[in-house]
């Protein structure tokens, strides 16, 4: 058990000293503008060949910009509990046990792009993701403290506010909820901070939320207020945007709202980090690696095909296994004969989802997952 542990203490250091060397500082301090406005930034597919993504090149996703860093902003626990609660980031340290998490941090339409037909919104490709370690504390641990009532710990609703107002009293609030059951998970906290230092206010300082598994929209940042309620919460963040249709739809088709429910687990998915796509590589040993996850259960296998799907070979995993947690995948070969070569890669978890070779279409273009191919030259 202790040389497990150390092993994977090892490789997650090695992780982060890799991302951190002097020769991929250039890289890992990139960011890439996604769209108009400035606060929607992606991370460089190259990052996807490590455990860590270091924070300067996480991706930001952010619907109205970041409010004024206040890192004594106090985050109020009320509605449905015995004692409402005002606590601050440094009160939250010192009152509760800290729990560290490593996971996925994705944005439901991360992929959104590469749908067909073409879905309004940003056009992601494949940079609305990392996976860094979360700190902090767990949200039921913050709960049984403001004390919820037998009654209300099934079928009830925690709302969760950010202090990022809209723009214009017209534009609707950035508010969502999550189903107590949820909010309850182990893994659910409430984060100060992200790759061992405090958040950053581009990822949310002082506190965000982290729902490992589930997409980003979930993860609400600059946190003010999480409020046990009867209900789930409206508005246009909740009914209109973030739902994904109940049943298999032909792409391009319209779906009646009766038949959309809020997107939450991301499904399995793995990404090429390295070679890069239209790349070159000297002919002798090629070596294809990147990134394998699926919200739902952890990763069982990754197989890589140098021949368009015909056959597939296992790759080596690295990293340790979880739900909503990404391991490295590496596959080796070689080719000596000059010309194109075209990998693809596959993911399948524990329950023994596999990623499919196309996504399933929706609306607003969320949790593409489609088989990724990445082609390079060899020399
Ligand atoms: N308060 C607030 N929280 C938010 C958002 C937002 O606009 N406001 N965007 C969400 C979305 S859609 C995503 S994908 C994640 C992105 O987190 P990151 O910017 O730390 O990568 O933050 C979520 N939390
Ligand atoms: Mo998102």
């Amino acid at each position: 058990m202790h040389r497990m542990i150390g092993r994977r203490k090892l490789l997650e250091a090695a992780g982060l000293a890799l991302a951190f060397s002097p020769s991929r500082r250039a890289l890992a301090d990139e960011l890439l503008r996604q769209g108009r406005d400035p606060q929607n930034l992606a991370t460089p597919t190259a990052l996807f060949d490590r455990l860590i993504t270091p924070t300067p090149s996480f991706f930001v996703r952010s619907h109205f910009g970041p409010p004024a860093l206040d890192r004594e902003r106090p985050l109020r626990v009320d509605g449905l509990v015995a004692t409402a609660l005002t606590l601050d980031a440094a009160e939250l340290e010192r009152s509760f046990p800290p729990v560290t998490v490593t996971a996925v941090l994705q944005c439901a339409g991360n992929g959104r792009a590469f749908h067909e037909p073409r879905v309004p919104g940003l056009q992601w490709t494949h940079g609305a993701m990392g996976q860094a370690t979360f700190t902090g504390v767990r949200l039921r641990d913050l709960l049984r403290r403001a004390g919820v009532a037998a009654e209300n710990l099934a079928h009830t609703h925690v709302h969760v506010l950010g202090a990022d107002g809209p723009p214009k009293p017209s534009t609707p609030a950035f508010l969502r909820s999550i189903p107590i059951e949820r909010a309850l998970d182990p893994t659910t906290l409430v984060a100060y901070k992200m790759n061992g230092e405090a958040l950053t206010l581009a990822h949310g300082a002082p506190l965000r939320l982290v729902v490992p598994g589930w997409a980003g929209d979930h993860w609400v940042k600059w946190l003010t207020k999480l409020s046990v309620q009867k209900a789930e919460a409206t508005g246009f963040y909740m009914a209109t945007a973030y739902r994904m249709p109940t049943e298999k739809v032909t792409p391009g088709a319209a779906v009646p709202p009766e038949k959309m429910r809020p997107a939450t687990t991301f499904p399995v998915k793995s990404i090429i980090g390295s070679p890069a796509d239209g790349g070159r590589a000297p002919a002798g040993p090629q070596r294809v690696a990147g990134v394998a996850f699926s919200g739902d259960a952890p990763i069982a296998k990754v197989e890589v095909s140098i021949d368009d799907g015909k056959t597939w070979r296992a790759a080596k995993l690295e990293g340790e296994p979880g739900a909503g947690r990404w391991v490295v995948f590496e596959h080796r070969f070689d080719r000596t004969e000059p010309g194109r070569v075209r990998a693809l890669a596959r993911a399948t978890d524990r329950k023994g989802n596999t990623q499919p070779e196309r996504a399933a279409w929706n609306p607003s273009g969320y949790h593409w997952n489609a088989w990724h191919a990445v082609s390079w030259e060899v020399a």
